[in-house]
């Protein structure tokens, strides 16, 4: 028997196999729930129906969050489907490339809107939505992405740090506001990852080495490490863990010389 057998888990933000969120749909498929995954855009679906495919997940609809229509079919679907939801992973992020590098100060107005409503404002309007679901199955968990860089000037992360603030802050109000239906709402830290995310930063191989070097763990985190500690906290092992932002860096955020 499995810590999240039988629950009913929604997750958006698989791009493909080196995702975050893919280790945590695998992690919470292993360990007995059932999984529907979004896509954003055609060219992420064919990567994500495979994936689906091999964890018997269900593949809703295509969700860019930042498209209110969507977001509405891709919840009337899981009605459909579930009549509830117990689990929500929110594993979405942008900014533009110029605005992850060299000075943090020229970012635009349009940039930073775009990058706070993409990052931050979607986990608000996925809980709204996930609310009523959740309430029929008398609870829920939902689990959020962010980094040190919400807390840290880390160098390049620039606009992404503040949009990670605002998520982490977005993390503790929502958790106030659903706590009393017995929804729970936490963030895991992550530690830096090679995934398509990452890929496309500057440095991120140094960075990567540093943090490797200074972690007390005094190696790199495993992105199956991420997907472990999701399914704790999505799991029932976790019911008195709600507002956090929980670091899986392998010690990183708490050393300084
Ligand atoms: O949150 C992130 C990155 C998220 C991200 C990545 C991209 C790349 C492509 C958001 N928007 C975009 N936009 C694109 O056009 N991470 C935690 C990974 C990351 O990104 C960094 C890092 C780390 C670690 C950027 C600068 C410095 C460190």
């Amino acid at each position: 028997m499995g810590i999240v057998q039988g629950k009913r888990a929604l997750i958006v933000g698989v791009a493909n196999e080196k995702s975050l969120a893919w280790s945590i749909a695998q992690r919470l498929a292993a360990e007995g729930a059932e999984i529907a995954l979004t896509y954003q855009g055609e060219i992420l679906e064919k990567r994500v129906r495979p994936l689906a495919a091999q964890i018997q997940a269900d593949v809703i609809g295509e969700l860019d969050v930042t498209d209110d229509a969507q977001i509405a079919s891709v919840f009337a679907a899981l009605k459909k489907k579930w009549n509830g939801l117990d689990l929500l992973v929110h594993a979405v992020a942008f900014a533009e490339r110029e605005d992850l590098r060299d000075r943090f100060l020229t970012v635009s107005r349009a940039n930073f809107a775009k990058s706070m409503e993409i990052s931050a404002y979607s986990l608000v309007a996925l809980a709204r939505a996930a609310e009523p679901l959740m309430e029929a199955r008398g609870g829920g968990s939902i689990l959020t992405l962010s980094y040190l860089g919400a807390v840290r000037a880390i160098p390049n992360y620039n606009m992404m740090g503040v949009a990670k603030a605002a998520l982490e802050a977005c993390v503790r109000y929502l958790s106030v506001d659903l706590g009393a239906g017995n929804i729970r709402v936490n963030a895991l830290s992550a530690g830096p990852a090679r995934t398509l995310s990452s890929s496309a930063i500057r440095d991120f191989h140094t960075m990567a080495h540093e943090v490797e070097a200074r972690a007390p763990l005094r190696r790199a985190m495993k992105i199956e490490e991420v997907g472990k500690m999701a399914t704790a906290v999505l799991s029932d092992f976790s019911s008195g863990v709600t507002g956090q932002t929980l670091y899986v860096d392998v010690g990183y955020n708490i050393v300084g010389v």
